[in-house]
């Protein structure tokens, strides 16, 4: 996979040169670029903003050098037998960036992120490459980042540990969370390694039973618990048709209740009720 990159803060992706990513790089599953967008400016300054049309406050990014630089590295990027790009636009107002994303996006061939400073770029650019290439706006949260480029480096982690051959083990991402499967839409629980005693603490004595099925059942009632304390959200859109009758006595354990009537089967919507919050 090619990845491009064109930012003004070029070295905010050094770590695109460390652990994962940087092993991809060095094992050339993954060719990065990372393009200075100052190159394509021509004036004393290296001007790469200026004030929004309509007022307000802030600057906005222009079109010149954004412009020049994806020409360039579209040309560049052809020329070297790259295909397919798809064009990245990471901002607080794209969709949200989700595993079936990043699974979307590592099946692609050729990535190119256009991080942003200030209140973003001129809407022209994206409006002018979308005729081009497939163009995706993502955000990486609720929240809101100086820049661009910290979500680059979110995006290209999560896409690159899927691609074959950078994890070792093509197991590896069955259980993720948010992975699609089984446990599709359960937080992975808790996980422990030797010693079995530590600080006078020591591990769930089911996991030293040798009992796969009860080791799995475990797990499974962990997720559970976990998933309905940090993201309650997840339950309730879960189809209850994907819970066993030892997960719903899971559930009503934790307090959990089936939604309403007739909604079962129903493709979205409140399957659960959560528990009322409880003073401590
Ligand atoms: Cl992709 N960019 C910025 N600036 N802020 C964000 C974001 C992206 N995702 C969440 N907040």
């Amino acid at each position: 996979m090619r990845l491009d990159v064109v930012t003004i803060f070029p070295e905010y992706l050094e770590p695109l040169n460390v652990s994962l990513v940087g092993k991809a790089r060095t094992t050339g599953l993954l060719d990065v670029h990372v393009h200075d967008l100052r190159d394509w400016t021509y004036d004393r300054h290296n001007t790469v903003d200026d004030t929004p049309y309509g007022g307000g406050p802030g600057m906005v990014m222009k079109t010149g050098p954004w412009g020049d630089a994806l020409d360039t590295v579209l040309a560049d990027g052809y020329d070297t037998g790259a295909h397919a790009p798809a064009l990245i636009v990471p901002t607080p107002s794209g969709m949200p960036f989700t595993q079936e994303l990043a699974v979307e996006l590592s099946e692609r061939p050729w990535l190119i992120f256009t991080p942003a400073r200030y209140e973003g770029i001129d809407r022209r650019v994206t409006e002018e490459y979308a005729t081009r290439v497939p163009v995706y706006e993502v955000s990486i949260g609720d929240y809101v980042l100086a820049g661009g480029e910290a979500a680059v480096l979110v995006v290209t982690e999560a896409v690159a540990r899927l691609l074959p051959g950078v994890l070792g083990n093509a197991d590896s991402h069955r259980d993720d969370s948010f992975a699609p499967g089984d446990m599709a839409d359960l937080l992975e629980g808790p996980v422990y390694t030797k010693p079995p005693l530590w600080r006078g603490r020591d591990i769930p004595e089911v996991l030293l039973s040798g009992h796969h099925g009860k080791i799995a059942r475990w797990r499974r009632d962990e997720a559970l618990k976990r998933t309905a304390r940090n993201r309650p959200d997840l339950i309730e859109r879960t189809d209850p048709k994907s819970f066993d009758k030892k997960d719903r006595e899971t559930l009503s354990i934790l307090g959990w209740a089936p939604g309403p009537e007739g909604s079962e089967g129903r493709p979205s919507g409140r399957f659960w009720r959560r528990p009322p919050a409880v003073e401590e």
